[in-house]
């Protein structure tokens, strides 16, 4: 980066949040992209847009007590960070995991902002959690942790003003208990939480769409490059609801998936995963991926799950968790002739690899444009709330897919504007910024 006045705003940024590496790391690849609009925009840079937009709003951290299956007292550290309404209520998801802090937080919702600008929709960018680990929670444990969770965080939501969602370790079975609690708490049915379910208020086709969405980017995204699904050998990590649904629909489309992953391991099925064992093993029985080999013989479980990464594909889709394909797994993924990695996951890629795919000009479909389905579609179910009216599958699912078609055309088209053609990740970037950018400086200094 050589642009004085981004170099100035990122130092300040890092003084500022010394312990916040993620956070910095979705800064830094943001800030290099917005290079050339910031020469070509100056009256975005006197608006103070950028200086403006890396401090978030807001940003909430509460106790969460609650009582375990034994009569113990726990308490978690729960995480709102509002970060930009210039252009819509703020929207989010909420991540349960222990590995969550204000820093991840905090990319998260950062990067949320660029992405819910790319749907099209009126949305602004937010994001929550907490460092709960549902893992091995029986349902009361679940239950009470939610309705404590939502105790506090039900003053600082409202269906105009934040609408929090569903992301790693949370679900249908938390968004309901959450749901519930609000809905006492205000005495009001709002359509306060996205990802609800289907009998109170929740879209359908949310539970598919980041998946789907992914799917719909990347043969976009091929399309464009005179390449396609059909016939492709796919990588996928992760299984849970982003990586069951992009294992899905590139199935439909005519790919052989043969991986997915757990944070314990990875198993290769040379034969196509088959994903009716998986979703029964990970929605149904809340196991372990490795379940999968005891009925499928031919499949093998390999401890780790960076070696997903080493299996020879064409098309990579990380659907699990931030820098989870480092510059190591990179060059494995290309040295095997992987030509595309699109991005389920937030952040899966760390910067290294991200240069690893231009350097052997893979297609690279960054997070923010790839994985906006689930998003655009919870935009889709405030929508169907505020009219009290519910669209069919097919209706949801087509507007999923123009969505997803317009995304990348908006990415397509600002690399190509700004001199970096097939460079989708400045595309990406440069469009989401300029639409909450242009909002900001019209309503002023706040
Ligand atoms: P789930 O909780 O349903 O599944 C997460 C999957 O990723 C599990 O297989 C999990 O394994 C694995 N995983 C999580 N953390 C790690 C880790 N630290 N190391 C290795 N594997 C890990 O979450 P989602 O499918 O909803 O989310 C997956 C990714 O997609 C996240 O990055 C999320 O932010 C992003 N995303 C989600 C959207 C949504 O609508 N749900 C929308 C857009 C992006 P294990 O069970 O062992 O923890
Ligand atoms: O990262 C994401 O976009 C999500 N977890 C979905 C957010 C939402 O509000 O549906």
């Amino acid at each position: 980066m050589k642009n004085q006045y981004l170099i100035d705003v990122l130092e300040s940024v890092k003084k500022r949040n010394p312990n916040e590496p993620e956070f910095i790391q979705a800064l830094t690849e943001v800030l290099e992209s917005l290079e050339p609009v910031v020469e070509k925009r100056p009256d975005l840079v006197a608006a103070g847009v950028i200086d403006r937009l890396v401090e978030p709003e807001r940003q909430i951290m509460f106790r969460v007590p609650w009582v375990d299956d034994n009569g113990k007292v726990q308490v978690n550290r729960g995480f709102r960070v509002q970060f930009n309404s210039a252009i819509g209520p703020y929207k989010g998801g909420i991540r349960l995991h222990p590995s969550v802090n204000l820093g991840i937080i905090k990319f998260l919702g950062f990067e949320q902002i660029f992405k819910n600008s790319l749907t099209t929709l009126p949305m602004g960018g937010g994001k929550g959690g907490s460092d709960f680990d549902p893992k091995g929670k029986s349902d009361g444990e679940i239950m009470r942790f939610c309705q404590s969770f939502m105790t506090e965080l039900f003053r600082h939501i409202g269906a105009d003003c934040d609408v929090p969602a569903g992301d790693i370790g949370t679900g249908a079975r938390e968004i309901g208990y959450m749901f519930g609690q609000y809905k006492r708490l205000r005495n009001e049915f709002t359509g306060v939480l996205t990802g609800k379910g289907l009998t109170f208020g929740g879209s359908l086709a949310r539970t598919e769409a980041t998946g789907f969405g992914l799917c719909y980017f990347t043969e976009e995204m091929l399309k464009a490059n005179g390449k396609s699904f059909n016939g492709a050998t796919v990588a996928i990590s992760g299984s849970g609801n982003v990586a069951i649904y992009a294992c899905q629909k590139a199935t439909e489309l005519g790919a052989k998936v043969v991986t997915m992953s757990d944070s314990n391991g990875y198993i290769y099925d040379p034969n196509g995963i088959d994903l009716a064992c998986v979703k029964q093993l990970k929605e149904v029985e809340r196991k372990r991926i490795k379940e999968y080999v005891a009925t499928h013989p031919e499949a093998t479980y390999t401890e780790g799950c960076a070696g997903v990464w080493t299996v020879k594909c064409d098309i990579a889709l990380p659907c699990a968790t931030q820098n989870e394909i480092n510059k190591a797994s990179a060059e494995a993924l290309a040295k095997n002739g992987c030509y595309a990695v699109s991005e389920g996951a937030n952040m899966p890629s760390t910067p290294e690899a991200i240069e690893v795919y231009f350097a052997n000009n893979m297609l690279y479909g960054p997070a923010k444009a790839a994985n906006a389905g689930g998003v655009a579609t919870s935009g889709l179910e405030m929508s169907q709330n505020s009219l009290r009216y519910g669209w069919t599958f097919e209706e949801v699912d087509a507007k999923l897919k123009n969505i997803m078609v317009s995304i990348f055309k908006a990415c397509d088209d600002a690399s190509k504007e700004y001199g970096m053609e097939g460079n989708y990740m400045a595309g990406a970037n440069i469009a989401g910024f300029l639409k909450v950018a242009e909002a900001m400086k019209a309503q002023g200094c706040v």
